[in-house]
């Protein structure tokens, strides 16, 4: 997969992706990584990206003509197939493992990082396929949102985990949260590992994990489990958590 990131910051986003899963996916060449700076782009000796946004207010707005011209260059050195051109921004869908899932598929992306108040929206019409936002907060640039895609997006493209099956069993890919893990050593501070782990029933080890899993999405995102059709372990795991101690804990949605 090509991944390219437009960034007056290169060397923050090369320094995140030096580590790590996807670090090594980059080096070993699943993921191609292209990064562009738009004061390369810029049309003035002083290299000017930003200007003062018409209307007033405070903050500078990013340029459209520099971050057109990177654009434009990037595609270039995209592989072939069309790119889809992301930009990072409060405005946009919500980032979800969904959509990660969704953008792993795809030939090349093109990630567009702004800084400042924002981007001369004239660009974004023309330039930007969809905006997308990592949460509803306020950053100071665009480059930490890229970065949490493209290692959402960059640790599920084949050949990037050795265990793929990790993949399939984690937090939000059947639409649960993990069940506990425990290893080495039995006993820490006086608390042991829960028995079913140690007995070797692998059958009744599965079930356990699951049934946890479940208690604790109950328990923590009930949201994540009313969006969604019930299994028949959901509910009896659910029905069981009522009965015995908690009503009061109950989740208010
Ligand atoms: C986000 C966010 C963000 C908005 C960038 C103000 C600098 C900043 N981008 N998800 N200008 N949350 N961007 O806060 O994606």
């Amino acid at each position: 997969m090509w991944i390219g990131v437009i960034t007056i910051f290169p060397e923050l986003v090369q320094a995140a992706l030096n580590e790590g899963v996807v670090g090594r996916a980059i080096r070993s060449g699943s993921i191609c990584l292209e990064l562009i700076n738009p004061r390369d782009f810029a049309q003035d000796s002083a290299k000017t990206i930003d200007d003062r946004p018409f209307g007033g207010g405070p903050g500078m707005v990013m340029m459209a003509e520099p971050l057109a011209d990177c654009v434009r260059h990037a595609r270039t050195l995209a592989s072939n197939k069309g790119t889809t051109t992301v930009m990072l921004s409060p405005q946009g869908e919500t980032f979800d493992q969904s959509m990660a899932r969704k953008l792993s598929e795809i030939d090349s992306l093109l990630l567009i990082a702004g800084r400042y108040e924002g981007v001369d929206e004239r660009f974004v019409e023309r330039y930007v396929d969809r905006e997308v936002s990592i949460g509803d907060y306020v950053l100071s640039g665009g480059e930490l949102p890229a970065l949490v895609i493209i290692d959402a997006v960059g640790r599920l493209i084949s050949g990037t985990l050795s265990n793929p099956e990790s993949v399939g069993t984690e937090s939000y890919s059947d639409g649960l949260l993990d069940y506990p893990q425990f290893t080495r050593p039995r006993c820490f501070e006086g608390s042991s590992v829960p028995d079913v782990l140690l007995s070797g029933d692998h059958k009744a080890i599965e079930t356990w994990r699951h049934n946890e899993a479940i208690k604790r999405t109950w328990e923590r995102r009930p949201d994540l489990l009313l969006s969604r059709r019930w299994t028949e372990s959901e509910q009896a795991v659910v029905r069981a958590l009522h009965q015995t101690d908690k009503m009061s804990d109950e989740p208010t949605v």
